[in-house]
């Protein structure tokens, strides 16, 4: 059943069977203090603000069904799967934290916050870069599931967000971007970030809200029961 949600640059048509939710990196290191965000000498709290709406499309995604991706950025706890080059931009990662070792797999502070926390059954993504298809098997995943869009949200807009959606659309997912369920600790890098997904005709993609997806989800849904 398509569904039809007012976008930018034009509406955004998707089927919610053939659609995952995928949940960026909304990971304590990133929005909680002491973490990542934290030690690169961010403000934390300006990613809260995309918790609340992330819960309700969270929420609204396991009614329907719909398939449901989190990732966390991370590495192995002997970091060989952290590239030099990035180490060396970020030598705290791996180091003690009030939340374990930084941005390590198995840390409390590198798992997902509290409020979004993954159910049993949705897929939990590990990747050692920003973009989600880099080193890891969701290419393959999403093939297998039958899925063609992408619902795409979470931290940091510009960063992780952004290389995953040019990830997606240049292997042929058509990516919706809530604009208020995504962060950036630089407002302005949100807005432009945003601005250049549709930009050009959608040269990467749509951008909408959450109120409008949930808006129009429950009606499609339930004409199509
Ligand atoms: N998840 C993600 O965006 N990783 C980052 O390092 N983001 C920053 O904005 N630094």
């Amino acid at each position: 059943m398509t569904t039809l949600v007012p976008a930018k640059p034009g509406p955004y048509a998707f089927d919610p069977e053939s659609t995952a939710l995928v949940i960026i990196d909304m990971q304590r290191d990133f929005l909680e203090p002491g973490g990542f965000g934290s030690a690169l000498g961010n403000d934390v709290s300006l990613l809260s603000s995309a918790v609340e709406p992330l819960q309700r499309v969270l929420a609204t995604a396991r009614e329907l069904g719909m398939t449901i991706i989190h990732t966390r950025e991370g590495h192995r706890p002997d970091m060989s799967d952290c590239p030099p080059a990035k180490f060396a931009r970020g030598e705290f990662i791996g180091t003690d934290s009030p939340k374990g070792r930084i941005l390590i797999r198995g840390e409390y502070g590198h798992d997902i916050v509290d409020e979004l926390a993954p159910a049993p059954g949705e897929i939990v993504l590990d990747k050692p870069g920003k973009g989600s298809f880099c080193a890891t098997d969701l290419d393959l995943i999403l093939r297998n599931l039958g899925i063609k869009s992408l619902i795409v949200t979470g931290v940091t807009t510009e960063v992780c967000v952004h290389t995953t959606v040019r990830e997606a659309n240049d292997r042929g997912y058509e990516c919706l971007v809530l604009e208020d369920c995504c962060g950036s600790y630089f407002p302005e890098f949100h807005e432009v970030a945003l601005r250049m997904i549709a930009a050009q005709g959608g040269i990467f993609g749509w951008v909408g809200t959450s109120s409008d997806l949930l808006e129009m989800l429950p009606v499609n849904v339930a004409a199509g029961a």
